[in-house]
């Protein structure tokens, strides 16, 4: 399987995570991608290549203008406003409050955000169009290839038309979505397994009908991002029926999440999308140090050998999964189990 990766994602190297009250070194940190590369090196998965860069013309088309300018400058504005540390968040347009973008990078900051535990640095913004690229290269080379892995950081699948949030800046499985449909696909099915609901896919997608969104993740009662993904949200308007929820407890094992995993590919069937992007976090991995779920190493090889049965022109998103030594083995498991139910 070919890989899309690039060096770049080393850009963003943030110091400081919001977490329990205090300031933590964040869990979604460069060395992820090391380990990851490692383990596809040794089992020979296929080539690795960088991406060209595609401009914002794409990232423009699923974000809002004002929000790609934010991520642009915020550093400088942050820097210029004479601030020490990272730039976080610390007050939002609540409810009953106006939603009116601020002058103020402090106002703007919780403006453009959904949580406070990202923080933005230098490089971010780099980092962040590296990532995107990432997926729109993915997406193009899936036109010549039956599957291909856009190794991703930043994450993307919590960033929202306007909002960056859970390690999120772009929302890749948009903007590869996106892609895809720029090149003449009617319809594209995104299925989200990171432990994480993927709030910004559903989000950029909720009113349309061109992109089935399915995610199986941690329950909002439980879980971040905690302020949605509940299994009434069906999508609106000409999306209605078009956004599948698949909540599950804490604790939940690999038994019950592939009878979810099932219910997914049902809808995914009769669908019948032109390709298959999945949002791949490993961060249901039953060692990961934020997330509740309990699956094992070899389960994410079973995940893979399954999906190949939908037998869809299938692109691998790299999302989350922060047991980092394992994070390996668990994300080239579902490739290789993949390229083994293909055959
Ligand atoms: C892409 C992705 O996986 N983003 C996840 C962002 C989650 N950030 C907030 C996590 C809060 C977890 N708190 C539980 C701490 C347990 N020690
Ligand atoms: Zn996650």
């Amino acid at each position: 399987m070919l890989t899309i990766y690039s060096e770049d994602h080393r850009k963003r190297d943030a110091k400081t995570e919001l977490c329990g009250g205090v300031l933590v070194e964040p869990f979604e940190k460069p060395s992820r991608m090391d380990y990851i590369l490692k383990r596809l090196n040794e089992v020979s998965l296929g080539e690795i290549i960088a991406p060209k860069d595609y401009g914002l013309d794409t990232i423009l088309q699923v974000h809002d203008k004002g929000y790609v300018s934010f991520l642009e400058t915020c550093w400088d504005e942050w820097i210029a406003a004479g601030m020490e540390g990272e730039a976080i968040a610390s007050t939002w347009p609540a409810r009953r409050m106006a939603q009116k973008c601020p002058v103020d990078i402090d106002g703007k900051l919780g403006y453009y955000s959904l949580a406070a535990e990202t923080s933005i640095t230098e490089g971010t913004w780099e980092a962040a169009r590296a990532s995107a690229n990432v997926a729109i290269e993915g997406a193009r080379r899936l036109l010549d290839e039956k599957a291909v892995f856009s190794l991703c950081r930043p994450p993307g699948h919590h960033a929202a038309l306007d909002m960056y949030g859970g390690y999120c800046f772009f929302n890749n499985a948009a903007l590869s979505a996106q892609t895809f449909l720029n090149y003449g696909s009617k319809k594209i099915a995104i299925l989200d397994v990171d432990f994480h609901h993927g709030n910004g896919t559903q989000d950029i997608f909720y009113n349309r009908n061109d992109v089935l969104f399915i995610s199986l993740h941690g329950r909002p009662e439980d879980e971040f991002p905690h302020f949605l993904g509940y299994d009434d949200e069906i999508g609106e308007d000409n999306g209605e029926g078009f956004n599948l929820n698949l909540p599950m407890p804490k604790g939940t094992t690999f038994e019950t999440w592939r009878k979810a995993l099932f219910q997914a590919m049902e809808r995914i069937t009769e669908y019948a999308p032109d390709a298959l992007i999945i949002s791949l976090g490993t961060d249901t991995f039953e060692e990961d140090p934020i997330s509740s779920f309990k699956l094992k190493s070899d389960d994410f090889y079973t995940f893979g050998k399954d999906l190949a049965e939908l037998n869809l022109p299938t692109q691998f998103i790299m999302e989350g999964g922060y047991a980092i030594d394992a994070i390996g083995i668990n994300a080239v498991n579902v490739l290789q189990g993949f390229e083994k139910g293909a055959n």
